[in-house]
């Protein structure tokens, strides 16, 4: 009577591994990125919006007034891209400022 290694011309055969996928890429997902956006209002002073973008979005003078320039023209504009925790945090940081300064400046985030 035949054996069954006779019948596998030498190769492995077994049922064993059937399905089983095998990873040739490591899995490296980068985490979600979070867009923080300066929204415009009537009464927060441009200077305020300006020292705000400088404080907390590392931009130089010319950069923050540009970009206030551009909230006070469209409405909405993007300060920066972070993680959810660091957009998380510069959200709470420049809503603390502005409500200490009684300005109505409005931070928010949303995923890119
Ligand atoms: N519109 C405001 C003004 O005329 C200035 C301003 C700019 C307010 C940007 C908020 O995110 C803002 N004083």
């Amino acid at each position: 009577m035949l054996r069954k290694d006779h019948m596998m011309s030498g190769k492995d055969q077994d049922d064993d591994d059937v399905g089983v996928k095998v990873e040739t890429r490591p899995k490296t997902k980068r985490p979600p990125l979070y867009k923080v956006l300066i929204l415009n209002d009537d009464y927060t002073p441009m200077e305020f919006v300006v020292h705000v973008l400088e404080r907390y979005f590392g931009m130089t003078h010319s950069q923050a007034v540009e970009l206030m320039l551009t909230v006070h023209q469209k409405g909405v504009a993007v300060a920066g891209v972070f993680s959810h925790e660091i957009a998380e945090t510069k959200v709470a940081l420049v809503m603390d400022l502005a409500q200490r300064h009684q300005h109505p400046l409005q931070c928010t985030m949303e995923k890119e």
